[in-house]
């Protein structure tokens, strides 16, 4: 068993901290070249430990290989506006030298049963501690606004119904999904004509509400 949780977590919470940095300064390298950003925004978390332990017990993960077998320790979310954007932020992402791809679920391709789509993909990431290189798995998870809105609102209905979801309720996410994937599809259609508008926009006005 893990005996100090906050002494195993304190790498995760330093790549999760590393990695956010370096995620939004992608965003602001596309603004400063006066490019449409593929990334809109970035969040980050380390998984809370009941979250670990009931993952440890669902998964059948033994203690002494809970650093090889939980990739989502770390967790890192970059949401984009686009489809596109997605497929362009994943081709970064595999060009960079301070992380390895280990992984790429696509779950926009194909959908979960449940209707959640998002692009995953497993990296592994070297932190500098003082007592040396740890290498560490972390799960970059990327996902269109409209991805985003319907899976924080799913999360959190899970969390209520533990998975069982009454048939009803079960039938309308799956509508709402599809819902999302055509409002991005839509989105899609019209992108160039969007990131004009936009192009337009940011050299009249800096947008004071990015992040
Ligand atoms: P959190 O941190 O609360 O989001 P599994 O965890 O067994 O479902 P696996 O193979 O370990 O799946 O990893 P996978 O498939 O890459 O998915 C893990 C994470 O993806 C989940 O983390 C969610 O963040 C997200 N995810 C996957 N499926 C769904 C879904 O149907 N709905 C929503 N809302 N999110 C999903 P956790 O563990 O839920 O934790």
């Amino acid at each position: 068993m893990v005996e100090d949780w906050r002494h195993f977590l304190l790498p995760y919470q330093q790549a999760v901290d590393e990695l956010k940095i370096k995620l939004r300064g992608m965003r602001k390298q596309f603004q400063d070249l006066n490019q449409h950003a593929p990334i809109e925004f970035v969040t980050g978390r380390v998984k809370p430990v009941d979250s670990i332990k009931e993952k440890m017990v669902r998964r059948h993960i033994e203690d002494g290989r809970l650093e090889q077998d939980m990739q989502d320790i770390a967790g890192l979310r970059i949401m984009c506006q686009f489809v596109e954007d997605i497929y362009q932020v994943v081709n970064l992402l595999r060009q960079r030298s301070d992380m390895t791809i280990l992984e790429e679920r696509d779950y926009i391709s194909s959908a979960k049963p449940s209707g959640y789509r998002s692009y995953h993909i497993v990296i592994e990431y070297p932190v500098q501690l003082v007592t040396g290189e740890k290498k560490l798995l972390a799960e970059i998870q990327v996902r269109t606004l409209a991805m985003n809105f319907w899976a924080t609102i799913e999360h959190s209905l899970n969390y209520k119904y533990q998975g069982a979801f009454p048939e009803e309720l079960s039938a309308r996410l799956q509508r709402a999904a599809e819902a999302a994937f055509k409002l991005d599809n839509e989105m899609s259609e019209i992108r160039e004509e969007i990131q004009e508008a936009q192009n337009l926009f940011s050299y009249g006005k800096s947008n004071a509400w990015s992040s």
